[in-house]
């Protein structure tokens, strides 16, 4: 039977990020996906232009008083009432987590202010599998710059001594071919890739809808983080220049366990 996966997010209309890339990238990689709307943004493929959040407690009730999820993605909470809403319900730590820890769009628009980015930090990043802050998020979690591979490193091992099992600091916004650092269990291991000249929306987003479906269907968390970042590069290598700015990720692009 295929798993369920939540995901607990924003909604971007126009499908590039939030929930509809999620769903997306959930149904691509085989899983069931379910999706949990914290706040609509007002957005098109040049940027959020409005943000409008809501409560989640009593949804997040009615669907795991009736089913289990197999893996459950975090990404814009909007509040901190949200962030607390999760984190009540998630302290089962078998069932596997992935935050990513989404402040701001690229254009600006914020989903979470100074205080929810604070409860996010102290209540839901002990609870995680996975955190996946990019370069700015990390320099901000971590209270350092990210500037190259030395200081992500430097940024992961920060982050995990707030108890998350995994830190992945992605490593798209660096100079050069993209490398992520992933800090597992003790451990760091430096996954490289080689950029791909698209500007394409949510690809945060996908990567980690996409690890969370790999983590649901039984995969380990470095392989998982492995095949999700050779899938969104495929998914980049194929974005569809929608509307006239940033492309939307090609969700259809194949999966690949190899
Ligand atoms: O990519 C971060 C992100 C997440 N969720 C929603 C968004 C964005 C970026 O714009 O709109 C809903």
């Amino acid at each position: 039977m295929r798993p369920f996966v939540l995901s607990i997010g924003g909604s971007d209309p126009s499908g590039g990020a939030g929930i509809q890339a999620d769903l997306k990238t959930l149904h691509q990689h085989g899983v069931v996906g379910g999706a949990l709307v914290t706040l609509h943004t007002v957005q098109n493929s040049r940027g959020v232009t409005g943000v409008e959040v809501r409560d989640i407690a009593r949804e997040i009730d009615t669907v795991f008083e009736d089913g289990a999820a197999a893996a459950i993605k975090t990404g814009a909470l909007g509040s901190a009432a949200n962030v607390v809403a999760v984190a009540e319900r998630l302290h089962d730590r078998s069932v596997p987590l992935v935050v990513d820890p989404v402040r701001a769009s690229t254009s600006g628009a914020v989903f979470l202010d100074k205080a929810a980015w604070s409860t996010l930090q102290r209540e839901l990043l002990p609870l995680a599998t996975l955190v996946t802050p990019n370069c700015r998020e990390a320099s901000a979690l971590a209270g350092l710059d990210v500037v190259d591979v030395k200081s992500a490193r430097r940024a992961a091992e920060v982050i995990a001594e707030m108890g998350p099992t995994g830190v992945l600091v992605k490593g798209g916004h660096l100079e050069g071919d993209p490398i992520d650092v992933l800090w597992h269990r003790g451990e760091i291991i430096e996954l490289a890739g080689t950029r791909i000249a698209v500007d394409a929306r949510g690809t945060g987003c996908a990567l980690s809808a996409a690890i969370a479906a790999s983590l649901a269907l039984g995969v380990e968390l470095p392989e998982a983080c492995r095949r999700a970042k050779a899938w969104l590069a495929r998914a980049l290598e194929g974005a569809v220049p929608w509307g006239k700015g940033r492309s939307i990720l090609d969700h259809h692009a194949p999966v690949r366990s190899d």
